[in-house]
């Protein structure tokens, strides 16, 4: 079934200039880009963004992290997309994340107390809904 996915090329891979080959590696796979666009994000929206996450100790260095500069937010459409882009970034942890992946070929661990890890990619259906209504309402 084709559906949609919302990944971020978070703070770290903007400012590293990495968002060109990020978007080339969705692009190499075979999905198709339906929108992209560079952000500024706020409190507000990241606490909407990460409602699970709110309270936990890693919550507030990951919003200073993600305020640190712009993200490119980016919705993505293909078969399974969901499933396809999270197995392309690999797993969360940047410096045990496979070879091969965004995480893997692109990320390391920083002297940081949050996790750098480059991107974001919908977990689910229902989170590549809510997700795409958060950052691009208009979709
Ligand atoms: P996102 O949601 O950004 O695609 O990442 P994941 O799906 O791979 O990971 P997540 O939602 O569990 O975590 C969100 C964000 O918080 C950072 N983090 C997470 C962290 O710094 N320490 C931790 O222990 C965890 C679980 C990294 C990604």
């Amino acid at each position: 079934m084709t559906e949609r996915t919302l990944i971020l090329v978070k703070p770290d891979g903007v400012q590293r200039g990495l968002s060109g080959e990020i978007l080339r590696r969705i692009e190499a796979k075979g999905y198709t880009l339906v929108a992209v666009e560079l952000r500024q994000a706020t409190p507000e929206l990241l606490a909407q963004h990460y409602e699970e996450h709110v309270g936990k100790p890693f919550y507030e260095p990951l919003v200073e992290f993600m305020l640190s500069g712009p993200t490119l937010a980016v919705v993505a459409e293909g078969e399974r997309v969901i499933e396809g882009f999270r197995s392309l970034a690999g797993v969360t942890d940047p410096t045990t994340a496979a070879p091969g992946t965004i995480r893997g070929d692109l990320g390391r661990q920083w002297p940081t107390k949050v996790l750098q890890n480059l991107v974001h990619g919908s977990d689910s259906e229902e989170s590549a809904a809510r997700e795409i209504g958060i950052w691009f309402p208009a979709l």
